[in-house]
């Protein structure tokens, strides 16, 4: 879980950070990400029931120094050729340039085979095929052998789903030419398989869902138990969420094939507790594993254009520091990282700030250096989810200067890991040296603009017993002291009015021409639940021009920002639908709403879900039994 969440860092920095975009539609995405990613489609001695896609290399590619790796792969499903486009982007994305991918087509022998098998094999044959599934995959193999340089120590085979058990049966096979496998949402069926002595000494990765309602989880515990006892490096991994590629999936391809290379050295499942470590950048392996700082993906680094390297000259502080560089112009990602991975357990709840002095050789707008942070936590419905991040997006480093910089965040109560480093987008260098990670007082600010979107106000006048800042809109720069607004929404309109108030020159106003309900637009406040009063009643003056519905809606938040419910205190305009919307000059509504005893913070929110124009003023909130 560990290693997966430090291999992830590619995708969700990239969600989250300067750039990528998600907008872009799922297909055209893929098919861009993998433009660049040869694949040839070819046939064992021109059979055309013998198909196989080939790769990683172009036709006619110069032979690389070192041999390929090749990672024979059997799809699921019904193992055809759609998965082309999937297992290009694991070879661009997990495996890089020094693996090939043979992806496996299962031949059809007539139209009722594949309700029955899709790869049948010697202990599951099928009536009409001509050879087994061991068999085709021998032949591919040599095949692949007779066309590339390939490492005879280095070919693996990932099958999931239909493809697992032909994959058993080949790796099981006496003399077999494959070094280990990778099955994934699998079955297990020894009885239809060969001596399971003869893989001996032969890693498995075993993959599964505990919550697989298609291929139980039992039958990975099985074959994790039965191969075990035969004499295989056997390692079982598991993952939330049932059958299929769930999740960080690049994650886990990757994490089976680095065990599956080096499985004396791999613990995937008993990670070692990981605390912050090499706080000053002094281990001259900085950037490899198992350095405390590495870069992730150590299948890919170079390929993606970047490198880290220890430096004496010119440190910060001590006898060395970490210089990440650019150094292909021409690698796949638009930003390198240097990262490490903290256990979260002795900061459950805790503040904690990761401080540290970077400089910059970089040029231009797009090029910056970056700290971050993350941290993760699962939720109820075991994914992992994002609990704090900041990656400095709003606040790059560009300065020649050795400075030191810092990110406060909050580690949730069930966080699993903290992940930090420094990235380095686009291209230049940057240096990083004295870091530091610590527990922080509640009283130091959060940075990061996700932070802001749930900071607590705190009221200027505690007295009144109004737990809301800035409640008559009359303070601000820019925008309205402690109040925030929603999302942009086409045909809605947030204006801080400074011509229109109940009371003072100002009033918060939503005008919304679009004539739909969703999405809904809000000012909002957060305020920390402190009293223990059960209830909270809320009052507003509210003008209103035309008004189909508006709402004061009361919003309770959990210690990790989750909606725990929420609760209408008013509503402004037509109930029903032949009631004509509200349309008044200033006047007061109120309500009550109740508390739910697990509510850590409070969110107040002005929203307008129909067309019309409402003005709120003079809004208070206070704890009432
Ligand atoms: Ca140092
Ligand atoms: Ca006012």
């Amino acid at each position: 879980m560990r290693l997966a969440n430090a291999m992830l860092q590619t995708f969700v920095l990239l969600t989250c950070g300067a750039v990528g975009s998600s907008a872009e539609p799922a297909y055209a995405q893929e098919q861009a990400d993998v433009a660049d990613v040869p694949s040839q489609d070819l046939t064992v001695r021109e059979n055309q029931k013998m198909r196989y896609f080939l790769i990683g290399a172009a036709d006619g590619a110069a032979t690389p120094e070192e041999p390929y790796g090749l990672l024979v792969v059997l799809p699921g499903g019904d193992g055809s050729s759609d998965f082309n486009p999937f297992l290009r982007r694991m070879h661009k994305h997990v495996l890089g340039s020094r693996w090939l991918v043979a992806q496996a087509v299962a031949p059809r022998w007539d139209d009722k085979q594949f309700d029955k098998v899709v790869w049948p094999t010697a202990g599951l044959p099928y009536a009409g095929a001509k050879f087994t599934t061991e068999e085709l995959i021998e032949a591919i193999i040599a095949d692949v052998r007779a066309r590339s340089k390939i490492d005879v120590k280095r070919v693996f085979l990932l099958g999931w789903s239909s493809g697992g058990p032909a994959c058993y049966a080949t790796m099981l096979r006496k003399e077999s030419s494959v070094t280990g496998a990778f099955i994934a949402m699998s079955i297990f069926k020894p009885n239809q398989l060969p001596s399971l002595e003869n893989a001996k000494g032969k890693p498995v990765y075993l993959l599964q869902s505990p919550d697989d309602r298609v291929t139980p989880f039992v039958f990975a515990e099985e074959a994790e138990k039965a191969l075990g006892a035969a004499g295989c490096k056997v390692q079982l991994k598991q993952y939330a969420g049932g059958h299929g590629w769930l999740g960080n999936v690049w994650d886990m391809i990757g994490e089976g094939i680095q065990w599956l290379e080096k499985p004396e050295t791999a613990t995937a499942n008993t990670p070692a507790p990981l605390s912050f470590a090499d706080p000053g950048l002094e281990d001259p392996a900085v950037g490899k594993k198992p350095a405390a700082w590495f870069l992730p993906g150590i299948f890919y680094t170079t390929e993606l254009g970047y490198k880290v390297e220890s430096e004496t000259k010119a440190v910060f502080a001590g006898e060395r520091c970490a210089r990440l560089e650019r150094v292909d112009p021409k690698g796949n990602a638009a930003f390198g990282n240097l990262m490490q991975v903290i256990d979260a357990t002795p900061y459950r709840g805790k503040r904690v700030r990761y401080r540290a002095a970077v400089r910059t050789e970089v040029e231009g707008e797009k090029n910056t250096a970056q700290l971050w942070l993350r941290v993760d936590r699962v939720d109820k419905n075991k994914n992992e989810v994002i609990a704090f991040f900041d990656n400095m997006h709003e606040r790059p480093i560009r300065s020649n200067e050795w400075r030191h910089y810092e990110i406060v965040g909050d580690v949730a109560s069930d966080a699993n890991d903290i992940c930090l480093g420094m990235i380095l987008v686009g291209s230049g260098q940057a240096w990083l040296d004295d870091a530091s990670f610590e527990v922080v007082g509640a009283d130091v600010a959060l940075t990061g603009a996700e932070a802001e979107k749930t900071k607590v106000s705190v009221p200027a006048d505690k007295a009144s017993g109004n737990v809301l800042a800035n409640p008559s809109f009359e303070d601000g720069d820019k925008t309205p002291a402690d109040w925030k607004s929603g999302a942009d929404i086409d045909g809605v309109e947030y204006v801080w009015d400074k011509n229109v108030g109940h009371k003072g020159k100002a009033s918060l106003c939503l005008n919304k021409t679009a004539k739909r309900y969703f999405p809904v637009a809000q000012w909002y406040q957060i305020v920390a639940r402190e009293a223990d009063r059960p209830s909270l009643k809320v009052s507003t003056q509210v003008k209103a021009e035309a008004v189909t519905k508006a709402i004061i809606d009361v919003i309770f938040l959990d210690e990790n920002d989750e909606m725990i419910s929420h609760e209408w205190a008013a509503y402004i305009g037509a109930k029903e639908a032949k009631d004509p919307p509200a349309q008044h000059d200033w006047k007061e509504y109120q309500g009550k709403v109740k508390i739910p005893a697990k509510a850590k913070k409070i969110q107040i929110g002005l929203q307008i879900y129909g067309p019309g124009k409402v003005w709120f003023d003079e809004i208070k909130a206070e704890y009432v039994d």
